[in-house]
């Protein structure tokens, strides 16, 4: 369970399966940018430090976060990836709002992850104000694109498993 008392972030790279065969795909949404790139950074430095060549990762860009599920959709569709990594940062505002986006794009990745043979992973932070996700961006408590890129090895590492 993730507490303020933890870098969210920290992991094992002798726990990391071996990625450099692996061709992953982002989309990042460009809602709250100083936030989403930050995130960027962090899920692309850590494939690249674990292994993924960096002409194997390919980036594409939404508006916002509720355009994150049909970007993801396309990206598996239009490229060879083993997995997409969705970014983005939805911040809870006067309205319900926060809570429309938030659940739509959850069960959308939901069932792209049902329906498709690559996993799709979830870093989006659904957060109640700035702060909570500057912390979450490469601040006190850790990067979630880091953890959304060792998740998506792991998971693409699964998938070519025999069960
Ligand atoms: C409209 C909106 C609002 C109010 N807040 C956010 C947010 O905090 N984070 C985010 O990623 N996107 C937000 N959006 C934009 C919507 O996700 C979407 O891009 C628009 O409603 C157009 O479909």
């Amino acid at each position: 369970m993730a507490t303020k008392y933890h870098n969210l972030s920290d992991y094992n790279p002798e726990t990391i399966p071996d990625a450099s065969s692996m061709k992953i795909g982002i989309v990042v949404s460009e809602w709250n940018p100083d936030i989403t790139f930050k995130l960027l950074e962090g899920a692309r430095s850590t494939l690249i430090k674990n292994g993924v060549a960096s002409g194997n990762i390919k980036i594409s860009f939404v508006p916002g976060s509720f355009e994150l599920v049909y970007g993801a959709k396309i990206m598996a569709e239009r490229s060879d990836v083993d997995a997409v990594i969705i970014l983005g940062c939805v911040i809870r505002g006067e309205t319900p709002h926060f809570d429309y986006i938030c659940s739509g794009v959850t069960q959308g990745i939901v069932a792209l992850n049902v329906k498709s043979e690559i996993p799709f992973i979830f870093g989006l932070l659904t957060n109640n104000n700035m702060q909570q996700s500057v912390d979450r961006a490469g601040g006190a408590l850790g990067n979630k694109g880091t953890e959304a890129a060792i998740t998506a090895i792991k998971m693409v590492k699964l998938n070519k498993s025999e069960i």
